[in-house]
C-alpha cells in the first residue's frame, strides 16, 4: 500500500526523512507525525517551535500544538503551553480523552507535568539574546514586531491506510502573554480524515483562522479535488477575498495529502516544505504563488540551502 507525508518548511526534512522511515516499514500514521514533530521542536536553531523558540512580549515561551487522528477524528490541542519539551506529544495524549481534550495555559502546562512529560526552560539564551535584542530595536523604531513565526505542521498517511495531522510551534515572536494562534483550532491550522485527506497551515495566525482554510481544503478533496486543485481552490480566492473585505492579508502556506498519497500547497509567500512517499524518496521543495491563481513548486537550491543554513546558525551578541 501506498504512504507518504508532507510537513511544512525546511525544518521538517530531517523529521520527514524519520517518518518516512517509520511508514516505509509499516509504522502508523500517528506515531509518525509525531515522531516527524518531537525532531523539530527538539532542535534548539528552530526559532519558531519547541526548544530554541522565540518567546513572547514578556520573554515567555507559550507553545500551541495539535495532533488528530484521521480514522477516528480524535483531535487533542494544546494553547500556551509553558516548559514542556514536546507539546504535540502532550495534544496526542489529550487526544485519547473524550472531555478535556483541549487545555491551555496553566491547566496544560500542569496536564503535562502530571503525566510524565519532560519538563524544561524552553527558552535558550540565543532565544533570550534574540528578544533582547528585538526589545532594543522597537524600543528605537517603531517596527513591526511579528516575525520569527513558522509552524511545523505534518500530515502522514501510513500502510495501513490510516491518515494522521499534527503541528507545533511557539506562535508568533513577540506576541501577548496568552496569544493562541490558529495551530491548535480544529478546521484552520489542521485537520485530517482518512478518508478525505489533511491539511495544515502556518502563516499568520489571526488571518488563517477568517477563513478555516485546513477543513476548506480537506472539504474539497472530499468532493473529489485533487489535493494541488482543493489547495489553489481554497487559498488564493480566500486571500483574494480578505483582501477586499478586511482590507490586508498575512501570510499563508497550506499543505495537502489526500489517502493516495497525492500532495499539494499553497501559499502567497517562498515556502519551503519536505514530502515523502512510498513512489519518491524524501525531498524538500520550493513553492511560491504562481500566475493566475496557482503554485510553482521547484527543488530547493543549493545556494539557497547554505544561505540558509548561514542565517539559522548566525552568530548572536549573547553579552547584552
Ligand atoms: C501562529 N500560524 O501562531 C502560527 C505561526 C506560523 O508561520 O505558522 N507562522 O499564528
Amino acid at each position: 500500500m501506498t504512504w507518504g507525508t508532507i510537513a511544512t518548511w525546511r525544518m521538517a526534512h530531517d523529521g520527514v526523512r524519520k517518518a518516512s522511515d517509520l511508514l516505509a516499514q509499516a509504522g502508523r500514521a500517528g506515531d509518525a507525525v509525531e515522531a516527524l514533530i518531537n525532531v523539530v521542536e527538539a532542535y534548539p536553531y528552530y526559532k519558531s517551535v519547541g526548544y530554541g523558540g522565540l518567546p513572547n512580549e514578556e520573554g515567555v515561551v507559550e507553545m500551541d500544538a495539535a495532533f488528530m487522528d484521521g480514522d477516528t477524528l480524535a483531535q487533542g490541542a494544546v494553547g500556551g503551553i509553558r516548559n514542556v519539551m514536546h507539546a504535540v506529544s502532550v495534544a496526542r495524549a489529550l487526544s485519547a480523552q473524550h472531555y478535556n481534550s483541549f487545555r491551555v495555559g496553566e491547566g496544560a502546562t500542569k496536564f503535562a507535568a502530571l503525566n510524565g512529560f519532560e519538563m524544561t526552560n524552553m527558552l535558550t539564551d540565543r532565544a533570550k539574546a534574540q528578544w533582547q535584542h528585538r526589545l532594543a530595536e522597537l524600543a528605537a523604531a517603531d517596527l513591526d514586531p511579528y516575525d520569527g513565526h513558522d509552524t511545523v505542521g505534518a500530515i502522514t498517511l501510513d500502510r495501513q491506510g490510516s491518515m494522521a495531522a499534527a503541528t507545533s510551534t511557539s506562535g508568533l515572536f513577540m506576541k501577548k502573554a496568552g496569544r493562541v494562534g490558529d495551530s491548535p483550532l480544529s478546521g484552520s491550522g489542521f485537520y485530517v480524515d482518512s478518508e478525505r485527506g489533511g491539511a495544515t497551515a502556518t502563516g499568520l495566525g489571526e488571518d488563517i483562522m477568517k477563513g478555516c482554510l485546513a477543513y476548506e481544503i480537506v472539504r474539497r478533496m472530499g468532493d473529489g479535488e485533487t489535493p494541488q486543485a482543493a489547495c489553489d481552490h481554497a487559498v488564493y480566492p480566500f486571500i483574494e477575498t480578505l483582501k477586499r473585505r478586511y482590507g490586508k492579508a498575512g501570510e499563508f502556506s497550506l499543505i495537502a495529502m489526500n489517502p493516495r498519497g497525492d500532495w499539494g500547497v499553497a501559499t502567497n509567500v517562498e515556502f519551503t516544505f519536505s514530502v515523502a512517499t512510498s513512489a519518491a524518496a524524501p525531498q524538500l521543495l520550493m513553492a511560491t504563488p504562481g500566475p493566475a491563481q496557482t503554485t510553482v513548486i521547484a527543488p530547493v537550491t543549493q545556494a539557497w540551502l547554505e544561505a540558509y543554513e548561514q542565517r539559522l546558525k548566525a552568530p548572536i551578541d549573547l553579552s547584552r
